[in-house]
């Protein structure tokens, strides 16, 4: 039942020893290779010596988004790139990607960390895992590949897309295990449907839905319309990709594979550090990743942590499902959007005055985004083909940067509402 039995029940005393030898290995070695964290620790008076228990973090600087950005695309990594045997990005807030570099032993950790995820589903090597994740510079694919195929599975790696043929694979094949995300999960259950055909027709055990928000009323409909069991697992690019954390089948909080991922719950407004329990943002210290380790990396993502042992018999902690965002970041189709690069876009197209808004639906589960933008005096007199061409020109554009379609609907000007304060820049209808 366990994957890594050791680790998984370990006494938290041998775990924050094994912590802690970790984190000090960690800021010796950022230290020494990474220019960017040298200067930041050198700035607050800190050499590696002075961090020597869990509690001394406390005294390390955060690391955040754009500093990523500012040090595009290999300034934060911490062995030469013959070293860096794999590259993966995600979209960041402008039109450069967050880049993330894996040596060998990073990757063998990453199949760790998925097996674990995928063995508390109560998968094995008898398991036939289809994985509907993107393949490619997002982590979700090949981050879950590794993992299913180190657990010893069937692994199908048929990527997303195409819904009647993942179906007809998923029953011909005797898929056990599918690993996507919780609105493809729910797209393939409608497909399912829709084709006439019967559950008892399939194998399908279990889900292992991740890479955007969702409910636990979303968790309740994806078993009941796929008769499974789903649980929730969390990651992100930045720290590894999927299998930082991953639901047990106790479906009580995700366990944080904390040997090598050492969370914190921090108030997002003061940056100080809160007790278990106390809901507030996430930060994660990488203990053990060569390539780009991350010292205090501000996740944005709202959650609590809970460190009490699980009925599982696991030991590692457990963070509750994601709450939300401290950022206005949105995940759309899995993709992840800021309205930052809406604005780039629209700015650097010209005709359109800086009033936009983004509106989110979710139609047959599928998230749609809408982008209003109101066009500028000059350009309202124009004729109706000049609109046509600049809402083709937006759209296509928007689609290079955001790597996801976009509706664009262009409105009048003055017509969207102005506020004195924050403006309101999104609109999410989406009812997770
Ligand atoms: O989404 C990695 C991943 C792939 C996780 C497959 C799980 C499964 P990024 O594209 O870098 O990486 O997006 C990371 O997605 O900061 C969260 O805001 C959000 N997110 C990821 N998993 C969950 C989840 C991948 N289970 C960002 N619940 C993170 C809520 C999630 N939000």
């Amino acid at each position: 039942m366990y994957w890594n039995k050791p680790i998984e029940t370990m006494e938290r005393n041998h775990m924050i020893e094994l912590q802690t030898s970790r984190l000090k290995a960690t800021v010796e070695r950022v230290y020494r290779q990474v220019p960017f964290y040298r200067s930041k620790m050198q700035a607050e008076g800190l050499l590696p010596a002075d961090i020597t228990t869990l509690e001394d973090i406390k005294k390390l600087p955060f690391v955040i988004k754009q500093d990523m950005r500012d040090n595009y695309p290999y300034g934060l990594f911490a062995v030469p790139l013959t070293e860096i045997v794999r590259i993966h990005a995600s979209s960041g807030t402008t039109g450069k990607p967050t880049v993330v570099g894996y040596t060998k032993r990073d990757l063998d950790i990453w199949a760790e960390v998925m097996a674990r995820a995928f063995s508390y589903s109560g998968a094995s090597k008898t398991s036939c895992i289809q994985i509907a994740y993107g393949y490619g510079l997002f982590t979700g694919g090949l981050g879950a590949h590794y993992g299913a195929e180190l657990l010893g599975a069937s692994v199908i790696p048929i990527s997303t897309g195409n819904t009647a043929r993942q179906i007809m694979l998923m029953k011909d094949f005797g898929t056990t295990v599918l690993a996507c995300t919780p609105s493809y999960a729910l797209v393939i259950a409608e497909t399912i449907r829709e084709m006439g055909l019967e559950l008892s027709e399939f194998s399908l055990k279990a889900g292992i839905f991740g890479a955007e928000p969702w409910s636990e009323n979303m968790r309740r409909e994806i078993e009941k319309r796929l008769g499974i069991k789903a649980l929730d697992i969390y990651g992100l690019s930045e720290i590894i990709g999927p299998g930082v954390a991953c639901d047990c089948l106790c479906q009580n909080g995700l366990h944080i594979s904390e040997d090598h991922f050492y969370p914190e719950i921090i108030n997002p407004l003061t940056g100080e550090v809160l007790p278990d329990g106390e809901k507030g943002e996430l930060v994660i210290t990488t203990i053990t990743k060569e390539g780009m380790p991350l010292v205090r990396y501000r996740t944005r993502d709202l959650t609590f942590l809970d460190r009490s042992v699980c009925d599982c018999g696991r030991t590692l902690v457990r963070m509750g499902r994601i709450m939300g965002r401290s950022d206005d970041m949105l995940i759309i189709r899995g993709v992840n959007v800021f309205p930052s690069q809406v604005e780039s876009v629209l700015l650097s197209i010209g005709n359109t005055s800086p009033h936009y808004q983004l509106i989110v639906d979710r139609e047959d589960n599928l998230d749609i985004l809408t982008v209003l933008v109101e066009i500028n005096e000059e350009m309202f007199t124009d004729e109706v083909k000049g609109m046509e061409e600049l809402e083709r020109k937006i759209k296509a554009a928007l689609s290079s940067v955001l790597q996801i379609s976009a509706k664009v609907r262009l409105v009048n000007p003055k017509s969207l509402e102005r506020s004195e304060g924050k403006s309101k820049r999104v609109i999410d209808n989406r009812k997770l």
